[in-house]
């Protein structure tokens, strides 16, 4: 095996960062991948199953907030380069507990950063890449697109922490020199996908026929992306982008809630045999998420113009490819929302 690089990808038990390591290690045979996971309550092992034991593979579990984990990792492993995804990720669980986000998300992001910086002698070849959020630029009324240049106005704890994340890596490529890329995506869908999340909690009510909470009245708007055509974006911008550059990643895909739920009603009720419209009746509107953003639209023109970059297929292919991944894969979902999610589900919907 010749090694070329040896790549750590943070956040790799999740949901984005498990599709983007199988990418790496089955499209690149001669990278070491190195997946960096503290395995939180949203990293599984169960997500790498196909490739954890891959040649070309390597599973650490660390804390990208201990100074020691992330320095014994480089050393071991003499990182080349690091793709930073580990954070934590769903708005609700930040508007019920803060500060274990700015811990992850921005003491993680700088520590990582550090040790980069101690092991990297010099800078020249290294990338150190930043998988952010559109959440950053805050919200939209019903016009209008976020583009690169567009203004932070992070509005949840979750986005005020990942936009500091973002302003940490931009300050260490003006002052030391790092050598950063960042993209910002919009809010992804597919296999693997925590059922805290809207789809896949969605789907996993519809199949046990429990209310389906829309919050407030369904109307906010977000900008749906295939996981796999993000990782194929940030496969690209890690090759291609040019040192100290920022991409916008979307899917010119904006839903209403609302309408997405009826959707993914409509297409349960044909793969499970149910009455046109049985499962829209589990519709349920319940209190609104405090600061609920309104729309988030991405412009990922700059992505398609300068790389050539676009999704690869429908909204309509990777919702039913989607539901039919849980459908299929009772076993993962089952462990997934047993024990602390029962709690978790209990205190954030009973309530509401
Ligand atoms: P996720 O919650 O599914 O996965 C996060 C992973 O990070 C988990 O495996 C978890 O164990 C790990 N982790 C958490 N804290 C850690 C720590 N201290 N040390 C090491 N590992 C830790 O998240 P995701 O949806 O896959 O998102 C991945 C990244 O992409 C995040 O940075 C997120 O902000 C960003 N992002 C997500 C979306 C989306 O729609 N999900 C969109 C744009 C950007
Ligand atoms: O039960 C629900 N009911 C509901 O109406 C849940 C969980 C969500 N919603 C709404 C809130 C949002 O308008 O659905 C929309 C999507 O919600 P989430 O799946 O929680 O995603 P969002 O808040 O948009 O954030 C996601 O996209 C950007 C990811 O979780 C972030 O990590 C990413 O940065």
């Amino acid at each position: 095996l010749i090694v070329s690089m040896n790549i750590l990808v943070t956040g790799g038990a999740g949901f984005i960062g498990s599709h983007l390591v199988r990418l790496l290690v089955n499209k690149y045979p001669s990278y070491q991948i190195i997946t960096f996971d503290a395995l939180t309550y949203a990293g599984n092992l169960a997500n790498l199953k196909d490739i954890i034991d891959a040649p070309n593979h390597v599973f650490v579990k660390g804390d990208i907030t201990s100074e020691q984990d992330v320095k014994e990792a480089f050393e071991n492993y003499q990182i080349t380069d690091v793709i930073h995804l580990a954070a934590e990720s769903h708005v609700d669980r930040s508007i019920e507990g803060p500060m274990e986000f700015v811990h992850t998300n921005v003491v993680g992001t700088v520590n990582l950063m550090n040790q980069a910086r101690a092991y990297w002698k010099t800078m020249g070849e290294h990338v150190f890449y930043h998988v952010s959020t559109d959440e950053v630029f805050g919200s939209l009324d019903l016009e209008g697109f976020f583009t690169e240049t567009t203004s932070y106005d992070p509005r949840s704890p979750y986005s005020a922490s990942k936009a500091a994340s973002d302003h940490f890596v931009s300050a260490y490529y003006h002052t030391y020199g790092f050598p950063v890329k960042r993209s910002n995506c919009s809010n992804n869908y597919g296999s693997h996908h925590h059922p805290e999340k809207l789809i896949p909690l969605m789907i996993n009510n519809i199949l046990n026929k429990k209310p389906l909470p829309v919050y407030g009245e369904g109307i906010n708007v977000r900008d749906w992306l295939w996981v796999e055509d993000h990782a194929r974006a940030i496969d690209v911008i890690f090759h291609e982008g040019a040192i100290g550059c920022n991409y916008n990643i979307g899917g010119w895909n904006e839903w209403r809630n609302i309408d997405l739920i009826h959707e993914l009603c409509t297409i349960m009720d044909f793969e499970l045999g149910r009455k046109e419209g049985e499962s829209a009746e589990l519709i349920s509107y319940v209190k609104d998420r405090a600061g609920h953003d309104l729309r988030y639209a991405i412009d990922a023109t700059k992505l398609f113009d300068e790389l050539g970059w676009k999704p690869s297929i429908t909204f309509e292919e990777g919702l039913r490819n989607t539901v039919k991944w849980y459908i299929e894969h009772q076993d993962w979902v089952k462990e997934v929302t047993s024990g602390a999610y029962q709690d978790y589900y209990k205190n954030m919907y009973n309530q509401r």
